[in-house]
């Protein structure tokens, strides 16, 4: 008889609400630490089964030079930040890493392009990509900027299974970070990716210098969507010299986990992913996000264009009894 901790959804409690108020949620990250750690730890058994990480891995198929002004980003041309351009990456390159990345253990790859959206036949050579990295057994994902609803159409039609497009910060705090596009810029994307049939990876970034209320204004936001998005990135902010945010004060890092906490006790049935800034981290407060709800990472040496410490990752599952989840291709 098979066994699991985790309901399926035919039998699963309705508790997963959409109706939060940002007090409730700005209540739940007071919480004192150890009453939210055990609440989320909870949540976390009772929709998944323990210690099981999903694993990611990313490539940037087209590096720097971007137009966007995000204060965070490294690949924005505006900041001197020193990165290499690059092109758009040619189709059998990608294939080639994604097929490391597989052997590596991922089950998604995740595709990365800076740019504001997709111009011309850009999208016509991401769709190859798409096709090819799926007949290898993965998932996909690609976060491109902005989509139309058209374009999000042609990436579900060429097999594209997750986009990634971030909230970043509250809608508040959005305007220190970002001029370029909007907070109803993203939102409206979000929407085209969902009318399209994908699968929604939304999340933001912390330690930008952000107020305990921003971070309940974006957990409020993203717990707000109807359906709640699939996978929830929480990036801790990689501090790149040259960009706006590269002296900004640390975040505490028990911060960081009531986070990762709260975004598992809103959002009880999605993958949160521990995602950017894990180089920066400790094994312990690695330990305590996958304890109060973290259930995915991005695998390998690199991110986009910062570093990663995929080349860790199998010691600390060892010593913390973590398992890769199995892939949803190999259940299929
Ligand atoms: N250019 C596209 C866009 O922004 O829509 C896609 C790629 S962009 C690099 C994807 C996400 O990476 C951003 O939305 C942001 O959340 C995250 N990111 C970028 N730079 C980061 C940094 N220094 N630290 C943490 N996260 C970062
Ligand atoms: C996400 O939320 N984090 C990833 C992925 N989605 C695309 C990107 C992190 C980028 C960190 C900085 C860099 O490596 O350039
Ligand atoms: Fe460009 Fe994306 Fe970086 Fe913003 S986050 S500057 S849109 S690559």
């Amino acid at each position: 008889m098979q066994t699991s901790v985790a309901p399926s959804p035919a039998s699963a409690p309705s508790d997963v609400r959409h109706d939060w108020s940002r007090d409730e949620i700005e209540a739940l990250l007071a919480l004192p630490f150890f009453d939210l750690a055990h609440l989320a730890h909870t949540v976390h058994r009772t929709h998944f089964p323990a210690g099981e990480v999903q694993l990611s891995q990313l490539l940037s198929i087209k590096t720097g030079g971007c137009p966007e002004d995000c204060a965070y980003c490294p690949q924005a041309s505006r900041y001197d930040t020193g990165l290499d351009r690059e092109a758009l990456l040619a189709v059998d390159e990608v294939v080639t890493k994604a097929r490391e990345a597989k052997a590596g253990g991922a089950t998604r790859y995740c595709m990365g392009a800076a740019w504001r959206s997709p111009k011309g036949n850009d999208l016509d050579v991401v769709c190859t990509m798409v096709r090819e990295v799926k007949a290898l057994g993965l998932e996909t994902c690609a976060t491109l900027g902005m989509l139309d609803l058209d374009q999000a159409l042609t990436l579900k039609d060429a097999g594209l299974d997750y986009y990634n497009h971030n909230l970043d910060t509250s809608p508040e705090a959005y305007g220190d970070i970002i001029t370029t596009r909007t907070y109803d810029d993203r939102l409206q994307t979000l929407r085209h990716v969902r009318d399209a049939g994908m699968s929604v990876c939304c999340g933001g970034i912390v330690g930008m210098g952000e107020s305990p209320t921003d971070r309940a204004g974006l957990l409020h936001q993203l717990a707000s969507m109807d359906p709640h998005p699939e996978s929830v990135p929480v990036n801790l902010l990689v501090k790149v010299k040259g960009t706006p945010l590269a002296q900004v004060n640390d975040l505490d890092p028990f911060d960081f986990v009531r986070t990762v906490a709260v975004a598992r006790v809103t959002m009880p049935r999605s993958h949160v992913r521990l995602s950017a800034g894990r180089e920066e981290m400790s094994d312990e407060l690695q330990a305590w996000a996958f304890f109060v709800g973290a259930n995915s990472i991005f695998t390998g040496e690199k991110l986009l264009t910062t570093k990663n410490p995929g080349g860790k990752d199998g010691r600390l599952f060892a010593r913390l009894g973590l398992t890769p989840e199995p892939s949803p291709a190999a259940a299929e």
